[in-house]
């Protein structure tokens, strides 16, 4: 009799072991990769992309944000993401070319007049295309996030030609296409882990660097590289990104849930990125950066021939797209 009571209530007990259990295991706990730090308009927009998803999908999508590069560099981020070990990030679409060939176009140096270009192009049949292309090697992007226009930057002097560059190390975001855009210049591109530039310009490793105001400012380059030239050689979207491997395992429902959620934050990161801009180049003129417009920027274009001339001939296959996107 006892024994029965007792075996009951462990038959009991083991149920709701069992119906936890799969509870729990219909919950994913989904990890973000993400480079930069707190209050910058990028983590603001990703970590109201991961609430409002945990919300809509009512908690079956668990979200947790890893700020600061924390979880590593971006070329490690991506192949982490391939691996399912990391479930979402925001990426720049540079160091994505050499893992998702495609995208490789978006690093091409003034391939865009301007950010509403990009947004038309990537908030339409371009953008479908270059997720379509990661899709194949397990990434989807969801929304795509602004990260402005990249100028060069250095220690030594205002760059107003290309000539400027010679002889000049400039650090680049892992991808060859930006190797060879300095390079065209006369200068030296070296590929670099975003979170070693600011060391290596004070020390002198390298001579320059190039980014967007708000990166410029966060990462305080401009207190080791004072020289800022408003070059704008890339317009360079950025990625709302998902692991295949954890995307796969969603409803339909709650896959339409985390896209809404992606886009949504997409318009948030937009609004803030426009503020951002507009406030960091304030602080880097405040904290003794010294902005020079570039008068002929035709002469950086001109100069960018070659590394366009060397990509059409290696990817015949992609250069009507490239004039498709141009034309959008
Ligand atoms: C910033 C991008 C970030 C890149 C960084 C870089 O937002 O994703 O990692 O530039 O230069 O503007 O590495």
């Amino acid at each position: 009799m006892l024994n029965l009571t007792k075996s009951l209530k462990a038959g009991a007990m083991a149920a709701v072991l069992a119906v936890t259990a799969a509870g729990s295991a219909l919950a994913a706990d989904w990890r973000g990769w993400n480079i930069h730090p707190e209050g910058y308009p990028n983590t603001v927009a990703l970590e109201q992309f991961a609430k409002d998803a945990e919300a809509a999908t009512e908690g079956r999508v668990k979200m947790q944000v890893f700020n600061g590069g924390v979880l590593g560099s971006q070329p490690d981020a991506i192949e982490q993401i391939q691996a399912g070990a990391i479930d979402f990030a925001n990426f720049n679409m540079g160091p994505m070319g050499p893992i998702v060939p495609l995208t490789n176009i978006l690093s091409l140096p003034f391939l865009f007049t301007g950010v509403d270009q990009m947004h038309r192009a990537m908030d339409g049949a371009a953008g479908d295309a270059f997720d379509a292309a990661m899709q194949e090697k397990g990434i989807v992007a969801l929304a795509w996030y602004d990260s402005g226009s990249r100028s060069l930057y250095n220690s030594k002097k205002p760059i107003t030609q290309p000539a400027d560059v010679e002889g000049m190390k400039f650090r680049v975001m892992n991808n060859q296409l930006f190797v060879d855009m300095i390079g065209a210049m006369g200068g030296n591109g070296t590929p670099m882990a975003f979170s070693e530039v600011f060391q290596s310009l004070k020390t002198g490793v390298i001579d320059g660097a190039e980014n967007n105001y708000p990166s410029y400012e966060s990462t305080n380059h401009f207190e080791a590289a004072k020289f800022y030239s408003i070059t704008e050689h890339l317009i360079i979207p950025e990625c709302v990104c998902v692991a295949k491997a954890s995307w796969d395992k969603l409803s339909a429902e709650d896959q339409a849930a985390v896209k809404k959620a992606a886009r949504d934050s997409a318009q948030t990161q937009r609004r803030l990125w426009a503020e951002r801009e507009k406030a960091s180049r304030k602080m880097v003129e405040a904290g003794g950066a010294t902005v020079n417009e570039v008068a002929d920027k035709a002469a950086f274009q001109a100069a960018m021939q070659p590394v366009y001339e060397n990509y059409l001939k290696e990817n015949p296959d992609q250069a009507d797209f490239i004039k498709q996107i141009q034309g959008m």
